[in-house]
Parts: structure tokens; sequence; C-alpha cells
């Protein structure tokens, strides 16, 4: 976002304030105890691009995770204190069996797949991403929704001891996003867990972060902790940061500009700084699978 906090963390907060003694062992500890992490088995799909994926080292160094700082090299830089073994995830709401479940409950039965999207941000620049994940629908139907559910809303862990960021006021923590329920049971929506093939690293939105191709990124919304089934439309981040700016539906469209800038064609990372820039495609080129589920909507009123 080139939305600017008012008073960002890193500016007040040295790094030493917040890294103490026991986060700084505790990281010792993990990095000399963990062997070579365990490959994960998962299916290839024909919902994959055929797109060169961006190397891992792109994927990790360039991210945006507000929790971690404003900066793209925040995340890799700062991340690695969160705890993410134990986790468990609240699912409430319109569901038949509520509950707060451990991960491995999460993703019990669910298979899992390489999804190879192009993921899209807002501010114009993309990647292509090798997930590990398993679609939301089949949690979704594990859980039972509810027939007076309409929306899922999630939310971030709320952790300011492992996350600097959320010290600073400058935005609303945690972390809120929300989709429709058709768009949630999309096939292409996925909850994922890993990417090369490997568990996904912290700055990514470890353990479990969401990822919906066709919508700008910041709607996937990462390490989450609470999914919930709710009637209405959800509250959401940055659409309550700023509602002219960013919209509830949030679907890329080379057609309608960010108000401060054009959405015609994005950067794509790692492609060089002349060779990179490429068109931007509707729904992030996958119009031909979802726009079904916008028909009859203005998506220019619906941003
Ligand atoms: N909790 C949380 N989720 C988040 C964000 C964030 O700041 N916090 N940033 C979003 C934005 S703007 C983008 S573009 C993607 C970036 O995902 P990546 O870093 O894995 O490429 O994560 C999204 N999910
Ligand atoms: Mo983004």
């Amino acid at each position: 976002m080139r939305w600017k906090p008012d008073l960002s963390w890193s500016a007040v907060t040295p790094r030493a304030d917040w890294l103490n003694r026991r986060q700084i062992m505790a990281g010792l500890a993990t990095l000399t105890a963990t062997p070579a992490l365990a490959r994960i088995e998962a299916a290839k799909s024909p919902l994959s691009t055929d797109a060169a994926p961006n190397s891992l080292e792109d994927i990790t160094s360039y991210n945006n995770f507000y929790e971690f700082g404003f900066g793209k090299s925040d995340p890799a830089a700062y991340a690695g204190s969160l705890t993410t073994d134990p986790w468990s995830i609240t699912i409430d709401g319109l569901v038949d069996r509520p509950g707060s479940y451990d991960l491995a409950d999460v993703m019990k039965d669910q298979p899992l797949e390489e999804r190879i999207y192009r993921l899209r941000c807002v501010e114009a620049w993309s990647m292509v991403v090798p997930w590990i994940g398993f679609e939301l629908a089949g949690l979704l139907n594990r859980v039972g929704v509810q027939s007076g559910a309409k929306y899922v809303a999630f939310e971030t862990l709320l952790r300011p001891d492992e996350m600097p960021g959320q010290r600073s006021a400058s935005m609303p923590w945690p972390y809120r996003e929300g989709l429709r329920l058709d768009e949630a049971v999309h096939p292409l929506t996925i909850l994922a867990t890993g990417l090369y093939g490997d568990p996904m690293p912290k700055q990514n939105g470890a353990p479990i972060r969401l990822v919906v191709p066709w919508k700008y990124g910041f709607k996937s919304i990462k390490s989450i902790v609470r999914i919930s089934l709710v009637a209405e439309m959800p509250r959401t981040t940055w659409n309550e940061l700023q509602p002219q700016e960013y919209g509830f539906y949030a679907n890329v469209n080379p057609e309608v500009d960010h108000p401060r800038w054009s959405q015609a064609s994005e950067r794509r990372i790692g492609a060089g700084l002349f060779g990179g820039r490429v068109d931007t495609l509707m729904f992030n080129g996958y119009a031909e699978q979802v726009a079904g589920l916008y028909a009859g909507m203005d998506l220019r009123t619906n941003y």
C-alpha cells in the first residue's frame, strides 16, 4: 500500500527493545533443533498457471506483512520470532460444529495440492507463487455452514509480543479480511500451508493463510486464527482504513484505477528493471472461472 501510517513503529521502537533475550534464546533453540524440513506431498492441479514461478528468494524477501513492519524486507527480517506451533483456529458463527481446532485438525482429510497462482498486489507489482494448500470449501463443508451464513470473515493472530508492528496503533489490529460465501467456496480459493513443497515461510503467513488469486493481494490474509461464518458483510482492515481506495471485493480489474495510480499494468517482480512490465488481466487472468460470480454487478461501484 502507498498509504502511509502517521507513525511507523520502526521509527520509534529500536529492534533490541522488542527482541528480548527469551525470544533470542528460543530462536537459537529452534535453529539448532530443527532438522531439514519435511517435503510436503501434494498433487498437481489443472488450476495451476503454466507461468514460470518466481524464485524462492523473491517470494520470501519481498513481502507485505505489516504486523512485522511496513517495508518489503521487514517480514523476512522480523517474522522469524513468530511462534507457529502450537497453532489453533477458532471456527465460529453460523456453523454446525464451531470450536477451536488445532492446525492438524483443520488440515485433517483435506487433500493438499500444488497451486501455482499469479499474485497481484494492489500496489501494481506481481509474482507467481507455487502454493501448497487445500480448498477452503473442503474445510467449510466439514464444519457445516448454516443457511443464514452469507460471508466468511477471517482474522490474523494478535500477538504484539511477537509482531512488533502491532505495537503501533497506526492500523487497527488484528488484520481482518472477508469473502462472500460463494467466493469462499470457489475451487480457486485455498488455505495455503506451504510453498515450493515446504511448510509456509513465516514471512508469507505461516502456518496457514488464505490465497484468493483473482483478488488484490491484501485479501489473502496471513497467519489466520479465526474463521467466522456471518450473515452481514464483515469489516475488513483496508476497507476500514481507506474505503475510497480499497473496496470489499477488490477484484483485480485493469479498467478500474486505484485513485492514486493506474491498475492497467503491473511490474513482475524478478523480471528485471526494464523487462518486467506486463498488462494486468481482468480478474488477474481468472475471468473464465470467476466472472460468473459477479454477473449483473457494477464492478466500478463494487470495487
Ligand atoms: N495479516 C496480514 N495479511 C496480509 C498482509 C498483511 O499486512 N497482514 N498483506 C497483504 C498484502 S497487501 C499482500 S500483497 C499479500 C502479500 O503476500 P506475500 O508476502 O506472501 O507475497 O499478503 C496480504 N496478507
Ligand atoms: Mo498488497
